[in-house]
């Protein structure tokens, strides 16, 4: 599972911390419906804003190491919180998206996808049903796209080995994933350059970037199996 960590490397702040998007903005002003229904002109041009800088960032090593683990193993999903597309972007397919996808619209009121509208914030333009156009992602206070939400709970009951890379693992229920897999015997590791909430729970920890770390430990896996490969090669001779 990632979470806003994994995008900084592309130069896509992340939400908390001192760099982060709430350092400057205020949550309750930008990512709830209230704020949205107080000022839908001040949320659309925050999401404009993003979609911006977000529509010039490119997959970083992070992303594409993650996407090379999805091709090599049987069973490998990708379980994100990220809106930024950049998982899909470097190749990842099964990948669950749980706070929706800052590119894609939905109509407030009837929820029907929107995405060939111009977004004039000023003028917002309404579905036919008369509700206002939206960014398709998911506001504090909603529920999470119920598809997705179980098939992420129960990949993660089914997991033997869960990663939770560059999410301060403070937003639920995906902060219940991880917790989920572990209970249910899976090993849990965490990448993440600052201790989280998950940390005390983690079986092994990595302290570092993880456009760093994942290409370490993949070409450290993947060392290690050619040669016990290898070795029972010799042992059959
Ligand atoms: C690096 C790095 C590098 C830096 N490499 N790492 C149970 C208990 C308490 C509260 C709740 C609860 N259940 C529900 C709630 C309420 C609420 C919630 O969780 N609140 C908490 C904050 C307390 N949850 C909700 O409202 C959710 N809905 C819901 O539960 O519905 C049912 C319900 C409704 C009402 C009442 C009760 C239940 C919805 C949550 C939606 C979250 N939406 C956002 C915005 C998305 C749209 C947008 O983009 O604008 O999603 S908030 C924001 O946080 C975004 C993220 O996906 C999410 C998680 O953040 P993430 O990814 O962890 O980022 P950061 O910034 O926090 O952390 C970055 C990490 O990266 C840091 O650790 C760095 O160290 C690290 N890092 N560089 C690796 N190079
Ligand atoms: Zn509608």
């Amino acid at each position: 599972m990632t979470g806003a960590g994994v995008s900084a490397e592309s130069g896509v702040p992340t939400f908390r911390g001192n760099d982060g998007l709430w350092s400057k903005f205020d949550p309750t002003e930008l990512a709830s419906m209230n704020a949205f229904m107080r000022n839908p002109k001040l949320v659309w041009e925050w999401y404009l804003y993003r979609r911006d800088v977000i529509g010039k960032a490119e997959p970083n090593m992070g992303h594409e190491t993650l996407a090379k683990m999805e091709q090599h193993l049987s069973a490998f999903t990708l379980v994100t919180q990220n809106v930024d597309n950049l998982h899909r972007r470097a190749g990842s397919r099964n990948v669950i998206e749980l706070h929706g996808n800052i590119q894609r619209n939905k109509c407030r009121q009837c929820g029907s996808p929107m995405d060939q509208v111009e977004i004039d914030p000023d003028n917002i333009p309404r579905c036919s049903c008369g509700g206002q156009i939206r960014p398709d992602v998911v506001w504090f206070g909603e529920l999470l796209p119920e598809e997705a939400l179980i098939t992420a709970i129960k990949v993660a009951e089914q997991s033997a080995l869960f990663l939770s890379i560059g999410t301060s693992a403070l937003v639920y229920p995906a902060a219940d994933l991880p917790l989920i897999a572990k209970n249910n015997g899976a090993y849990l590791v965490e990448i993440n350059p600052e201790p989280t909430a998950l940390t005390p729970y983690a079986d092994e920890v990595f302290r570092g970037k993880s456009g760093e770390i994942l290409p370490i430990i993949w070409q450290t896996a993947t060392e290690e199996a050619s040669s016990a490969e290898a070795s029972l090669q010799t042992d059959e001779a």
